[in-house]
C-alpha cells in the first residue's frame, strides 16, 4: 500500500511562516491619561468578599458596612481626543490603564492632570530623561532639580517618553514579560492611596507578534 504523505495546507502556514520570518519592529506607542477626581466603591456587592472569618463572602464589618465608597483620583485612558475613555477590565478595580510594550519600543504617555490636586507619571522599569521621570526628586547623586514633567498643575498637560530597553524585559530564563508599576510620585504614599497608579507590561522582544497572532486565533475559534 502506497503511504500517504501529509500534506501541508499552504493557505494556512504562509501567513504563519510571515509571522515568524518577520523581524521583530520597534514601534512607538501612545497613550491617553487623564488624572481625574471621583468616588470609587471599594464594596459594589455590598458584601466583605476578601476578609471573613470563614468562608467568602461575609457582612462587611462596621464602621464601613453602609460606608465604602470614598473620594479617590484615577488614571483614566481615552482616546487621542481626550474625550471617548477607553474601556478596560472590570478586574483591573481601581488600577489605570495597563501600559504595554516589548522591548526596543518608545512609549509616548500624554497626560492631562484634570483633578483638583497636581500629580505627574512615574514609571518603573522604563528608561528616560530626568524631565520624564515624572517624579518630584532630586538626583541622588547630582542633587539635580525635579524635571518638567515632576509636577503637572491642574488643567495642564505634559507628554512623557518611556523606552523599554533590554533591562526593562524579563531576564534570560524569565516568563515573557515582565510587570512593572508607573505612579503619581509628589507624594508617593498618599497619591497611590488615593488610587493613581496602573500596571506596566513589557514583553521580551518578538514576543508581542506571538500574542497577536495568538489573540487571532483565539478570537477566530
Ligand atoms: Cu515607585
Amino acid at each position: 500500500m502506497k503511504a500517504q504523505k501529509v500534506r501541508k495546507c499552504p493557505i494556512v502556514l504562509l501567513p504563519l511562516a510571515i509571522l515568524v520570518a518577520m523581524p521583530a519592529m520597534a514601534q512607538t506607542r501612545d497613550y491617553y491619561v487623564a488624572a481625574e477626581d471621583g468616588i470609587w466603591d471599594f464594596a459594589p456587592s455590598g458584601k466583605n468578599l476578601v476578609h471573613c472569618p470563614n468562608t467568602a463572602p461575609c457582612d462587611i464589618p462596621e464602621p464601613w458596612t453602609d460606608s465604602h465608597s470614598f473620594p479617590v483620583t484615577r488614571f483614566i485612558q481615552y482616546e487621542a481626543d481626550f474625550k471617548t475613555p477607553v474601556p478596560q477590565p472590570e478586574w483591573l478595580g481601581i488600577l489605570g490603564p495597563i501600559i504595554r510594550a516589548e522591548v526596543g519600543d518608545t512609549v509616548n504617555v500624554h497626560f492631562c492632570n484634570r483633578a483638583e490636586g497636581a500629580y505627574g507619571m512615574h514609571p518603573h522599569g522604563f528608561r528616560y530623561t530626568k524631565d520624564n521621570e515624572g517624579a518630584h526628586f532630586f538626583g541622588a547623586n547630582s542633587g539635580s532639580a525635579p524635571g518638567a514633567g515632576a509636577e503637572v498643575m491642574p488643567g495642564q498637560c505634559f507628554d512623557y517618553t518611556w523606552i523599554a530597553d533590554k533591562n526593562s524585559g524579563p531576564a534570560s530564563g524569565e516568563l515573557s514579560s515582565k510587570v512593572w508599576w508607573y505612579h503619581s510620585h509628589i507624594d508617593e504614599p498618599a497619591e497611590t492611596n488615593k488610587g493613581l497608579l496602573g500596571p506596566i507590561i513589557i514583553t521580551r522582544k518578538g514576543i508581542s507578534i506571538y500574542t497577536t497572532f495568538r489573540k487571532f486565533w483565539h478570537d477566530a475559534a
